[in-house]
């Protein structure tokens, strides 16, 4: 074999490798911004497999941005606990907010996660949902550059027991649900509230449907909660209830 082949044959023969694991999982965590890469280390830390597929090719979704493109975040008092868990430095501006690096956030949740045995798909989307018999058993994914490109590609399947929906805003997965089965509804995203956002954020992370749980962003969107911009703490405890609810749908 001549040595450019040699590289080639690594990555393939890895990447299948992985792929092939990834096939048959105990969850599937559809999307890596904060929630979904959160919840997908902590189960991932309590030896669950668990496959994390991102429709882009970066993980962090909308953490990188700050807000408005000023890569500052902030976090508040009960959420506190979960950037010093992840080793990102922090400080308080004001009675209980605290304000980090959107890049650290970013990085750490990233280095963080891929420092468990969970498995990152990037590239590819979650663009249906396995069910049988009124459960969630998988998902059918697909690479995002054929939906760019509007090629007619058929998807390939991946079992799991628990799938989380972190897609964010337009909580892609539970809209597999909603156009099917009529008890599933998107409310959509309510006007900009942080206080009421950030609470509801992480009541709204629940099982909606057997097998299926929504957090983060999608969970507001789902129940009609307000947005709340680039305060994040919400979404690493969303993140954080979404693990501990599919923890125990897995006992
Ligand atoms: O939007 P996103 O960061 O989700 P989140 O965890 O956090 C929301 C905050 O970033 C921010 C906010 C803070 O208060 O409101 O917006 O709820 O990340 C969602 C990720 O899902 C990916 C998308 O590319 C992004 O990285 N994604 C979207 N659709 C799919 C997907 C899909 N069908 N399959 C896989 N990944």
């Amino acid at each position: 074999m001549i040595e450019d082949v040699k590289i080639s044959d690594a990555i393939i023969s890895e990447y299948f490798d992985m792929l092939q694991k990834a096939l048959n999982v105990d969850v599937v965590v559809c999307g890596g911004g904060p929630s979904g890469m959160y919840a997908a280390y902590k189960l991932a830390k309590k030896n669950y497999r668990v496959v994390l597929i991102e429709k882009k090719l970066s993980l962090g979704g909308g953490i990188w941005g700050g807000g408005m493109m000023f890569n500052k975040i902030v976090v508040q008092e009960s959420a506190k606990r979960i950037l010093e868990e992840l080793g990102i430095k922090y400080r308080m501006v004001r009675d209980g907010y605290y304000v980090a690096s959107a890049i650290e956030l970013a990085g750490s949740l990233i280095y963080n996660l891929t420092k468990t045995d969970a498995i990152v798909l990037n590239g590819m989307y979650v663009e249906d949902l396995i069910v049988h018999d009124g459960k969630v058993r998988g998902v059918v994914i697909n690479w995002s550059a054929a939906e760019v490109a509007k090629l007619h590609v058929d998807p390939i399947n991946v079992s799991a027991s628990v799938v989380i929906d972190a897609t964010g805003h337009p909580a892609e997965v539970v809209k597999c649900l909603a156009k099917r089965f009529k008890e599933i509804e998107i409310k959509g995203e309510g006007t900009m509230n942080v206080v009421v956002g950030e609470e509801e954020v992480v009541k709204n992370t629940k099982e909606i449907y057997p097998g299926l749980i929504v957090a983060g962003m999608a969970a507001n969107a789902v129940a009609g909660a307000p947005r709340m911009g680039p305060i994040f703490g919400g979404m690493l405890l969303s993140g954080e209830k979404a693990a501990e609810i599919a923890e125990k749908i897995l006992k």
